[in-house]
């Protein structure tokens, strides 16, 4: 008897996916994969339900002769192990990020004569209303909350871009490369003091109140699923802070990242340029409990940032911060760094983890940006967050494109650097 193969990477099994079983069965027997939760982000959305969950789903199906597990995008080791006379799948593999994924098959099977079977997409009413089902719920507080927890233990790192709307929101739920023979995303979304004050033209100094920070988050979980990390920058008075974290975590954010400094903040990136003024370890300490103590669920993360290396206060000065501020709550430590070279990034990491191995490490690359992910990863980094680089590629294009206007008193000369108008308005949902 033939075997047919196909990956589900579903939550729902729908009319679709029993269209192509019920068309894979002509062929022979059905084996179905079910993609695992860490290969399913890197190329889809995160599942709502446990791969146990989804496995269940399939065993289910009368018509499946074998369920397997997918652990990469990729069908390399899958095909190498079963071997199947066909693969089967929905024909939108056939364009898009996808096709990556049908290249690989069909160069797979061609080296041993199985064959490629493409099956019309079924995109009917009831497809499209699971899938927006599916998407809207990862988009609740409930479900979007705990997700950040999950990536640190699931990912090597948890990749993070800046957002500070609507639309660079969008950019970081949609944009999908293929990449060293898989598909890549980002995991989580940042929101920067930085750039969410530089969006509405004002300095890094805290002078955005919360209010309008709070807008930006509305903004932004509007449009998108993924998980939040907020920059909180000082955190305020311990009093206000407790209600912030109350606000963020009904929100749905994910995490808050506070750090020990005092009085008028200024940005980290300036350094001992500006006078900047770091926080006591007792008080800080304060402030992480006080925040820890009000917080209603278990899935909200504190996490603690050291600003020693910013002010030059020396390595034991950052090490006995972070064991302190962990001792005092804190759910992960972001330690920061203005030098070009990530040297007293990756030492500080090393010497953290000689007696840390769990409490999550985030690091903000920004001027050490020649160090990669899998270095970070292997000093002990759990996740990486890109702070500020959407702002600071869009102020330039703007810049440019303003001053090329006024230059040629029209417009026909940017032309061709803009995205078409059809395009920008495809990024956008509709209901
Ligand atoms: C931000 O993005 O606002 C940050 C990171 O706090 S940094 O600008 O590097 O201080
Ligand atoms: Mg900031």
């Amino acid at each position: 008897m033939a075997t047919v193969y196909t990956c589900f990477c579903t939550d729902v099994i729908h009319a679709g996916h029993m269209n192509i079983i019920n068309e894979a069965k002509k062929y022979g027997d059905v084996i179905v994969g079910v993609i695992s939760d860490k290969a399913m982000i890197r190329f889809n959305r995160f599942s709502a339900i446990s791969f146990e969950e989804r496995k269940k789903l399939v065993e289910e199906i009368p018509e499946v002769s074998r369920v397997v597990v997918q652990d990469t995008i990729m069908y390399d080791k899958i095909i190498e192990e079963l071997k199947p006379d066909y693969v089967i799948h929905g024909d939108n593999w056939s364009e898009g990020p996808m096709k990556a994924i049908r290249d690989n098959v069909e160069k797979l099977l061609s080296a041993y004569g199985g064959k490629i079977i493409d099956v019309p997409y079924t995109y009917n009413e009831e497809v499209r209303h699971v899938d927006t089902i599916m998407r809207e719920k990862l988009a609740m507080p409930e479900y979007r909350r705990p997700r950040l927890r999950k990536l640190i233990d699931i990912c090597d790192v948890v990749k993070t871009i800046e957002v500070h709307s609507g639309l660079t929101g969008l950019i970081a739920e949609k944009t999908i490369v293929e990449n060293d023979g898989g598909l890549d995303q980002f995991d989580a979304m940042w929101i920067s003091s930085l750039c969410d004050s530089t969006a509405k033209g004002k300095p890094d100094i805290e002078l955005v109140d919360m209010t309008s920070r709070f807008r930006t988050i509305d903004d932004v979980t509007e449009v998108t699923t993924k998980p939040i990390i907020f920059d909180g920058d000082t955190g305020g008075l311990t009093e206000h802070f407790v209600y912030t974290v109350r606000s963020l975590e009904k929100m749905g954010v994910s995490a808050v990242i506070i750090e020990d400094k005092v009085g008028l903040k200024k940005n980290s990136l300036f350094g001992t340029d500006v006078e900047q003024t770091q926080d006591t370890i007792e008080h800080f300490c304060e402030k992480i409990k006080a925040g820890k103590k009000v917080q209603l669920t278990d899935d909200f993360m504190i996490i603690a940032r050291i600003e020693s290396l910013i002010l030059e206060q020396g390595m034991d000065d950052a090490l006995k911060r972070a064991r302190a501020y962990v001792e005092a709550g804190a759910d992960g430590i972001m330690i920061h760094s203005r030098r070009k070279e990530p040297d007293e990034i990756l030492q500080f990491c090393d010497l953290f983890r000689e007696h840390d191995t769990r409490t999550p490490i985030v690091v903000v690359p920004s001027s050490f940006n020649t160090v990669t992910e899998d270095e970070l990863a292997s000093h002990g980094v759990n996740i990486v967050i890109y702070a500020n680089q959407l702002t600071r590629s869009a102020f330039p294009a703007m810049e440019q494109t303003a001053k090329d206007i006024l230059k040629y008193h029209r417009a026909k000369e940017v032309d061709s650097r803009l995205m078409p108008i059809k395009q920008i308005i495809s990024l956008i949902d509709e209901l």
